[in-house]
């Protein structure tokens, strides 16, 4: 099973999981620093302070990675570790040794033939952007966004020629401003909505400016969004427009106003009215066609039927807002198997999704940005992991995209969730993503099984025994 000649392979991760150094050489706090001392908010009372320290260990990591024969590298860029307070202003200032880092991660991944994605935004705010503007509420933000994006295109511009301004505004806004389980904790019905919408600002005031100001460095620019697929219960004409609607909930949200209309699902207008804010001319006109590629992170698949009033109903989100306004009763089938995150591995609502995208869409360039699984790894004796249930994940969820290619889906790459294990977020420690294994007391790095069968995958171009 062959992939197209110039199929991008690569893994990813993100700052605040892997780097550690929270507070090194200059780095000022984010809410992810802030929420993880908030006793409970994060399993076990983990914390990224050290994380992989990948911080102290970027050379070994990247030589580790050219080992193994991975030709792109996404990660994210720590906001804070670049301007401590958020800000270039009588507020704040630039931190040099932030800027000397990744200008020093970026060589070192070059010097070893690995292209570098980088994604400005996988949920670390500068913790004074949160107290002092109320972060992602406050309209003001895509002036301190953009300043910041600038910052980077300036930085690493000359040598980085993917970048991904948003890892998943739909989990930013549900998780930290709907359910509060991530930062910064907040528990609205409306505040999601309000996030989400100055997000997409952001966004597009970003794009713009590397549009304008740094065309000449011919790189390209999108936006990452993450969506689970939604598959009608029934064939019911009730069940199979709640799978719809769920969808347009979910990734329409973010995904409509950047690559169809300017602006969000006629659905949400009617169903979240007042809450759902109103973008202006000029900014329907910025956001639409704001993304050069369509970045999309898939996990896994769960059953939508039209919500039944009288049984309990089933929310993954917790009740009220988005669960209520989407009004979907979500399930899995129990002959699914789950990950160690409980979530069903169902490679055929990949290929689904896919279809899905291409056809709302207009078939654009499609990246899969991250795609993964938890298990629980253990270390053998001899010192290796075996993880076959992780190649079985990956063998059918490569299967599942080779399928949509052949459906005339323009998948253009995909990026494995994750390089090495690391901090999930409010689980911690807790779940291991990882293609490489992280001994929690050493921080040894141990390239599991799959890393190997994956490395042969990107050298090969092709899936092996198929
Ligand atoms: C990603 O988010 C993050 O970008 C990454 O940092 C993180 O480490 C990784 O995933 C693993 O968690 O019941 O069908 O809605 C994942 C976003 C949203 C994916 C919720 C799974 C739940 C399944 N997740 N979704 S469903």
């Amino acid at each position: 099973m062959n992939f197209p000649q110039d199929f991008t392979w690569g893994v990813a991760t993100s700052s605040y999981q892997i780097e550690g150094g929270h507070d090194a050489d200059g780095k000022g706090p984010s809410i992810w620093d802030a929420f993880s001392r908030i006793p409970g908010r994060i399993h076990a009372g983990d914390t990224g302070d050290v994380a992989c320290d990948h911080f102290h260990r970027f050379r070994e990591d990247v030589a580790m990675m050219a080992r193994l024969g991975i030709p792109a590298y996404r990660f994210s860029i720590s906001w804070p570790r670049l301007m401590p307070t958020g800000r270039v202003d009588d507020r704040g200032t630039i931190n040099p040794e932030g800027i000397r880092f990744y200008d020093q991660l970026i060589d070192t991944l070059l010097e070893h033939g690995i292209e570098p994605w980088v994604t400005l935004y996988h949920w670390d705010l500068p913790l004074a952007l949160q107290t002092e503007r109320d972060g992602w509420l406050n309209p003001s933000i895509a002036d301190d966004f953009t300043a910041y994006a600038r910052l980077c295109f300036q930085s690493f511009g000359d040598r980085v020629k993917h970048w991904i301004t948003f890892n998943e505004p739909w989990v930013v806004a549900i998780l930290g401003y709907g359910q509060g389980v991530f930062a910064p904790g907040r528990t609205s019905t409306s505040e999601p909505y309000t996030a989400g919408h100055h997000i997409l600002r952001s966004h597009a005031k970003a794009v713009r400016c590397y549009r304008e100001e740094f065309a000449h460095h011919g790189g390209r620019i999108g936006i990452t969004n993450n969506c689970d697929w939604r598959e009608p219960l029934t064939g019911k004409p009730e069940d199979r427009a709640a799978a719809e609607r769920a969808l347009e909930f979910y990734l329409g949200w973010f995904a409509d106003p950047v690559f169809k209309s300017g602006d969000y699902p006629p659905v949400m207008r009617e169903r979240v009215g007042d809450r759902l804010p109103h973008f202006t001319e000029a900014e329907r006109a910025e956001l639409s066609g704001s993304s050069d590629f369509f970045g999309l992170n898939h996990y896994t698949t769960m059953f939508a039927a039209e919500a039944s009033r009288d049984s309990g109903k089933q929310s993954v989100y917790g009740n009220g807002g988005i669960s209520e306004d989407q009004d979907v009763d979500l399930s899995v089938d129990p002959s699914w198997p789950l990950t160690h995150f409980q979530w069903a591995v169902v490679p055929w609502g990949c290929r689904k999704l896919l279809r899905w995208i291409a056809d709302r869409y207009g078939n654009p360039p499609l990246y899969i940005t991250e795609n993964g699984c938890a298990l629980e790894d253990v270390v053998s004796p001899d010192g290796s992991v075996d993880d076959p249930d992780r190649i079985d994940f990956y063998q059918g969820y490569l299967a599942a995209c080779h399928e949509a290619l052949g459906d005339g889906v323009d998948l253009r790459g995909y990026f494995a969730w994750s390089l090495m294990d690391n901090m999930e977020w409010a689980s911690g420690y807790k779940f291991r993503f990882g293609l490489v294994h992280i001994d929690r007391e050493t921080l040894a790095r141990t390239p599991k099984h799959s890393a190997l069968w994956y490395g042969g995958v990107a050298r090969h171009n092709a899936l092996p025994g198929t």
